[in-house]
């Protein structure tokens, strides 16, 4: 595959998509911006719902590759998932098979597997094979979003790197997040090198920086060629004085998930 140059960014209005419209031209990519809300400062951008699939279509046409992260990003009622998340994402692949477009990065999430135990110290790194266990009805729409891309690829030949994204900000705010945080900067490497790596059918990886308290395994996400270069390590010390250590018996501490297995964090609009 040539390396891709245009590149559909959904969701481009949100917090990651505003992160990667920052970063992203830096790695070579001009953006084609879709989001449901106007991207500010960007009045090229496509407003349309990912339920228009007439304009899904307009928007995947010519472009070497999609960044999928468009969609209801917190829990929110099955109807509202199914709706946004689940129906939404098989237009994005329907208008991406249509129009030829080889290549999709997914975002997908932490949530897919929210319901694995966090490892204790000693404990192996959790596995991009381990059974998918999602925490919410939104990780479920994640865990959907893999198999659609696992299928697509299977009967169409689309390819996808599905991303199971930690946590990604600016910095990391809480002790769970020294674990999965993914800095922008290490986010924009791991989408670049998903877009640039050749023959990855459907590859699944975990999105995060190096971070010391990592849990899981980058091993697949570094056969791509991403070599991350940050570690949350820094911020620990103000944010374990502030919130203590994750405690043994504690629910909300005890899963990858954290907190969405116990009170998730509610869709706002
Ligand atoms: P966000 O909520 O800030 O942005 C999501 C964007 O999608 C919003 O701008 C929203 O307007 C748009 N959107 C929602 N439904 C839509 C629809 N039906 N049609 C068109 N646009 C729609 O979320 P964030 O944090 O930027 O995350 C981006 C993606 O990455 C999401 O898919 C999220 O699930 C995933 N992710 C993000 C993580 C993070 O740490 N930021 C962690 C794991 C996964
Ligand atoms: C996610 O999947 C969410 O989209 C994001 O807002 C964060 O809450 C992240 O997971 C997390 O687990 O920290």
């Amino acid at each position: 595959m040539p390396a891709p140059r245009t590149v559909l960014l959904t969701g481009a209005a949100g917090g990651l998509g505003t992160l990667m419209r920052g970063l992203l031209p830096a790695h070579g990519y001009t953006l084609r911006l879709f989001d449901q809300r106007p991207v500010e400062g960007a009045p090229d951008a496509i407003t349309a719902d990912l339920a228009d699939r007439a304009a899904l279509r307009e928007a995947v046409r010519g472009v070497d590759a999609i960044i999928h992260l468009a969609g209801i990003s917190l829990e929110a009622s099955f109807e509202r998932i199914l709706k946004a998340n689940i129906e939404g994402t098989y237009n994005l692949y329907e208008a991406a098979r249509e129009e030829g477009v080889p290549r999709v990065v997914f975002a997908s999430s932490n949530h897919a597997v929210g319901y694995t135990p966090r490892p204790e110290e000693g404990d192996p790194l959790i596995e991009v094979g381990t059974p998918r266990r999602p925490d919410t009805f939104y990780g479920l729409s994640k865990s959907f979003g893999e198999d659609l891309a696992q299928f697509y690829w299977d009967k169409h030949g689309v390819e996808t790197v599905s991303v199971r994204i930690g946590s990604c900000f600016p910095e990391p705010t809480s002790v769970r997040m020294l674990s999965l945080w993914m800095s922008p900067a290490d986010g924009a490497r791991l989408f670049h090198a998903a877009l640039t790596a050749e023959d990855v059918g459907h590859t699944v990886v975990y999105g995060s920086s190096a971070n010391t308290r990592l849990w899981w395994d980058l091993s697949t996400a570094r056969a791509l060629g991403y070599a991350p270069q940050d570690d949350s390590e820094p911020y620990a010390g103000k944010l374990i004085a502030e919130q203590g250590e994750l405690e043994a018996g504690n629910e909300a501490h005890a899963y990858l998930g954290g907190h969405f297995v116990t009170d998730p964090p509610i869709w706002p609009y």
